[in-house]
């Protein structure tokens, strides 16, 4: 491995360190971050750790210094694994991923802007029109979502409350064709207490976001390091609405919906002698004309639901005061969320690849880039945290099943000395929430699924009951001797990262996720066709509606599944995030905290195998069919009796002997640099034998 920098700034691969132990890599990890070297890799994985700071590495300049070169030959950066990446797609037509891992406020949304950005500036040399507009709405997207989908936390000021996967499509040149978007759960209760103020504060309804009760709850309506630019981010965003191709009416509507949420959020209801009445008629109508729909229609779906009795007759019931405030705020969620939706899925029109000819156009091969919600731990952990830790969970099953696990089985199955490298398995929490009848999701539904009142605290005794012997699963009610037993609310899960306390109060609605019907049907029979559009299940009769939709903790699970499965046919590449400190401070390295990241990230394991592993491995007549010109035993065919023998003549030419192992049916190569010998002498060569052929063709030989 190469040392491009001195020494001064620690050693550039972990793979380096003269001795494999926590010290020595916090000590390289702490040294770097010092010397402002936020970047190192152990082999092909980079780690990343958050300066806290604008850093000066990002520009033109060393984009070119990345482009097209080996992963060894430049200091570590994401550039060099988002090079790495584009050049298995290109050279290999591989379908690759670079998986971006670490917990809230690592750094892990910057990181894959960089990546992106990277992408788009070594693409499309020629400057084809069609491809630079492609490239432009990629990146363009992302300012848009993150205006819907990120809010402050107290982790993040900017974080990303959903999650995304985005693939690129490449054609055979390697020029970007066009794209996708994945969003996975949004959560949407945050985005709607004080979260996205660029754009909810711009609706110039009244200028201060203190004035609407979703907008000032979280108490955060200025964010001290994004407020100084609202103005010129709700223009960035404006412009890239229509970048994108959003049409003035798509935009109009957009706004109004906003609109509409913040009005909602305001809206109180009192209850007189008889009923319930909504406060005011202002508010009413004011969403009637946002929404292009009848005032008595907004009026009778606030106050009243439909529903289906046992005899099959429709009757209209008056909602509770306490009920009318439930559907109220779940029409106000459903509204933002498909908002989103809907937003994602118009990008997604405007990037698929069209008219893609296998035939004409070659393999159409991908990179995704995934960058999602980090693991977290709040004072007050909620479903959301629930499933936003699970996809953790599941993310870091992926990590070890492809770093850790493969590996380490291949070296056995191709007879490779190997000493086993130990490391926690996360499997068993991966279990616990998501094994059929078992797992705390299937609980959950259950408690869902039961007609009659089952409340959070009896969900809980049933999952108490069920999983109370659970290493990773903690219940109060297990230690009798706690005076908190009355206020048995919670459970506790020891997850990879750490132990989260889930405050179990409201997890069934949440999951449930229940809006009624007549909200459906009165955004359907809108005026407005782009409201209309975001509403199709508007359409369905309340009689059509009694199948049950699946829950959202089973929604999530199935998406996080897919999304696995997605990742795990892909070559990966890996950018593993560290926070250094929890006080956004660029000059602090908090050695608890970091180390702890290290450690559940099973980074120095990372390292271990590694070290003691092989960086490439290809099969004996691959290798052969590649490198059989370099050596004069093996070209134009080799005489041996097997392609091993063959390739160990290649190896023993060019003296990397003590460089490599021989599998039963693959070479395994320990260090690139090997290889890349190899391939320049290849390089050098080709030209002297395409003259040779040539000459071959025209006689002249
Ligand atoms: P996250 O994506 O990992 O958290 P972000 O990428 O949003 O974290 O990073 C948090 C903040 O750290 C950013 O807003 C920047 O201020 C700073 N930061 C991160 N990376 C860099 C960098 N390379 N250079 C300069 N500043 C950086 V979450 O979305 O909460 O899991 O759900
Ligand atoms: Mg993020």
């Amino acid at each position: 491995m190469a040392e491009l920098e001195g020494l001064e700034f620690g050693k550039s691969d972990f793979v380096l360190l003269d001795e494999v132990n926590m010290e020595q890599f916090m000590e390289n990890l702490k040294l770097r971050f010092e010397k402002a070297r936020i970047y190192t890799f152990i082999g092909e994985v980079v780690v990343s750790v958050n300066p806290y700071k604008q850093m000066d590495i990002y520009g033109k300049e060393a984009i070119d210094a990345y482009r097209g070169r080996e992963l060894y030959e430049n200091p570590p950066h994401l550039y060099a694994v988002a090079d790495a990446a584009y050049k298995a797609m290109k050279r290999r037509a591989k379908d690759t991923c670079i998986v971006i891992s670490g917990e809230s406020g690592a750094g892990k949304t910057e990181a894959s802007k960089y990546i992106m950005q990277y992408i788009a500036a070594i693409t499309n040399p020629s400057q084809r029109a069609e491809v630079e507009s492609v490239k432009n709405v990629l990146l363009k997207s992302n300012c848009v979502l993150e205006a819907f989908g990120n809010a402050k936390t107290n982790r993040n000021d900017n974080s990303s409350r959903f999650g995304k996967y985005m693939d690129i499509n490449f054609n055979f040149n390697g020029d970007p064709t066009g794209g996708h978007i994945n969003n996975y759960l949004l959560e949407k209760v945050r985005l709607l207490r004080g979260g996205s103020e660029e754009m909810l504060g711009s609706l110039h309804l009244q200028n201060d976001p203190v004035n609407y009760v979703y907008t000032r709850e979280g108490a955060a309506s200025t964010v001290s390091s994004t407020s100084n630019n609202d103005r010129s981010n709700h223009r960035a965003v404006l412009s890239a609405l229509q970048v994108i191709g959003f049409s003035e009416e798509e935009i109009d509507s957009i706004y109004r919906i906003l609109g509409t949420i913040l009005i909602l959020g305001n809206l109180q209801f009192e209850t007189d002698s008889e009923s319930v009445q909504v406060v005011g008629s202002e508010a009413v109508s004011d969403i009637a004309g946002l929404t292009t729909t009848e005032p008595d229609n907004v009026t009778k779906s606030l106050l009243y639901r439909t529903v289906a009795t046992g005899g099959g007759e429709v009757i209209e019931k008056g909602h509770t005061e306490k009920e009318a405030c439930f559907g109220r705020d779940a029409f106000a969620k459903a509204l933002y969320e498909r908002l989103f939706c809907w937003i994602v899925a118009r990008i997604n029109a405007v990037i698929e690849v069209k008219d893609y000819n296998p035939v004409l156009h070659g393999k159409n091969t991908v990179i995704g880039v995934l960058d999602i919600y980090g693991f977290e731990i709040f004072d007050n952990n909620s479903f959301e945290q629930f499933c936003i830790n699970y996809c953790n969970e599941k993310l870091q099953q992926l990590f070890i099943e492809l770093i850790l696990r493969q590996e380490q089985d291949e070296y056995q199955r191709e007879g490779i000395t190997w000493q086993h490298i130990d490391y926690f398995n996360n499997q068993i929490i991966v279990d616990l929430v998501e094994q059929p009848h078992k797992g705390i999701i299937s609980v959950l539904d259950e408690a869902c699924l039961t007609v009659g009142k089952v409340t959070d605290t009896i969900c809980l005794e049933s999952m108490d009951a069920k999983l109370g012997q659970h290493p990773h699963y903690t219940s109060r009610k297990l230690t009798p001797s706690d005076k908190t037993m009355e206020f048995h609310r919670d459970f506790r899960i020891r997850h990879y990262a750490g132990d989260v306390t889930y405050s179990v109060e409201g997890f069934l609605d949440k999951n449930k996720d229940p809006l009624f019907q007549d909200f459906k049907r009165l955004m359907y029979n809108s005026s407005n066709p782009v409201l209309k559009e975001m509403w199709p299940d508007g359409q369905l009769s309340i009689t059509e509606v009694t199948k049950r939709p699946l829950t959202a903790a089973t929604l999530f699970k199935n998406s996080i599944v897919a999304l696995v499965d997605k990742l795990g046919c892909k070559e990966p590449y890996y950018v593993r995030c560290i926070k250094p400190n929890e006080m956004k401070s660029p000059v602090l390295f908090d050695d608890a905290r970091c180390q702890h990241q290290v450690a559940y990230l099973g980074l120095l394991e990372n390292v271990r195998v590694r070290r003691a592993g092989f960086a490439y491995r290809q099969p004996y007549a691959r290798f052969l069919q590649r490198y059989k010109m370099t050596c004069e035993y093996t070209w134009p065919n080799h005489l041996m009796e097997t392609d091993r023998e063959a390739v160990e003549a290649i190896v023993t030419q060019h003296g990397f002997q003590d460089d490599v192992a021989y599998g039963h049916t693959k070479l395994f190569v320990r260090t690139p640099r090997s290889l890349f010998t190899l391939e320049q002498e290849r390089a050098a060569l080709i030209p002297i034998l395409v003259l040779f052929l040539q000459k071959v063709w025209r006689g002249a030989l």
